[in-house]
C-alpha cells in the first residue's frame, strides 16, 4: 500500500528530469573546451524543452539577446563545437545551424536566415533508428566561404521519445575573421520547421522506422 506521502513523492522524482535537462555549456574553441557560458548564451528554464513553433526555438528561453556572453574570434574553416553538462539522453537528431548578425552577435535575435551547416542523422539497422548523438561533444567545421562578420552559432537536438517534438537549443557568439564573402542562406526560425512534418510530427516506436527526413533541409555550402 502506498501513502499519499509515497505517491507525492514519486511524483517529484518523475518530474525532475522534465526541469534539468542535458544543457549545451560550452563553446570548443582552438580545441580547448571554454568556460561554461562564457560564448554560449545561457538559458533562464533549466533547459526544459521549447516547442517547435515558438520564438524560444531560436536560442532558447531568456536568450534571445547576449546580456553578459561573450564573442568568441575565430576563423571561417576553423573547427568548433558545444560541450554538454551531460550526455543526450533522449532519441532524435542534431543539428547545427549559423546566422549572420547585422551588427553584432550579442544584438541579434536571431529573426534572419539559419543555415544548416552540420547534422547528426540516423540509420537504421532493421529495428528502427539509431540516432547516435547520445554523447556529450560536438564538433564541426565552419564553412569556410563565410563572410567576415559576426554570427549565432546554434546547436539544437530534437526530441523525438514523446510527442510533440521537444527542442534543446543553445547559441553561441562569434566574430568570423578572413572567409570568402558569402552570406549563409536558410531558414527562418520559427517558420522553416513545420510541426506537422513527419521529421516532427512522428512516432519513432511504431511502426519501425527505416526512414527520416532531417529538419531544416539541406547543408548549406
Ligand atoms: C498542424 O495541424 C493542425 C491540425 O490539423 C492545424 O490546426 C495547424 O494549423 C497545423 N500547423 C501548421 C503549422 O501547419
Ligand atoms: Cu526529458
Amino acid at each position: 500500500m502506498k501513502s499519499f506521502y509515497t505517491v507525492f513523492a514519486a511524483a517529484a522524482v518523475l518530474l525532475q528530469p522534465a526541469a534539468a535537462h542535458y544543457r549545451f555549456t560550452s563553446l570548443i574553441l582552438n580545441g580547448q573546451v571554454t568556460t561554461a557560458y562564457q560564448y554560449v548564451r545561457q538559458n533562464s528554464n533549466m533547459n526544459s524543452p521549447v516547442s517547435t513553433s515558438s520564438i524560444d526555438v531560436r536560442c532558447n528561453t531568456g536568450a534571445s539577446l547576449g546580456g553578459s556572453t561573450q564573442t568568441a574570434t575565430v576563423a571561417a574553416g576553423a573547427t568548433v563545437g558545444f560541450k554538454m553538462d551531460q550526455p543526450i539522453y533522449h532519441a532524435g537528431p542534431l543539428l547545427v545551424y549559423i546566422s549572420k548578425a547585422p551588427s553584432t552577435a550579442a544584438t541579434y535575435d536571431g529573426s534572419g536566415a539559419w543555415a544548416k551547416i552540420y547534422q547528426i542523422a540516423p540509420t537504421f539497422n532493421g529495428n528502427g533508428p539509431v540516432w547516435g548523438d547520445e554523447k556529450d561533444t560536438f564538433t564541426f567545421t565552419l564553412p569556410s566561404s563565410l563572410a567576415a562578420g559576426e554570427y549565432l552559432l546554434r546547436i539544437e537536438q530534437v526530441a523525438l521519445h514523446s510527442m510533440p517534438a521537444q527542442h534543446y537549443v543553445s547559441c553561441a557568439q562569434l566574430k568570423v575573421t578572413g572567409g570568402g564573402g558569402k552570406t549563409p542562406t536558410g531558414i527562418a526560425l520559427p517558420g522553416g520547421y513545420d510541426p506537422n512534418s513527419s521529421s516532427f510530427n512522428i512516432n519513432i516506436y511504431y511502426p519501425i522506422m527505416t526512414s527520416y527526413t532531417m529538419p531544416g533541409g539541406s547543408i548549406w555550402s
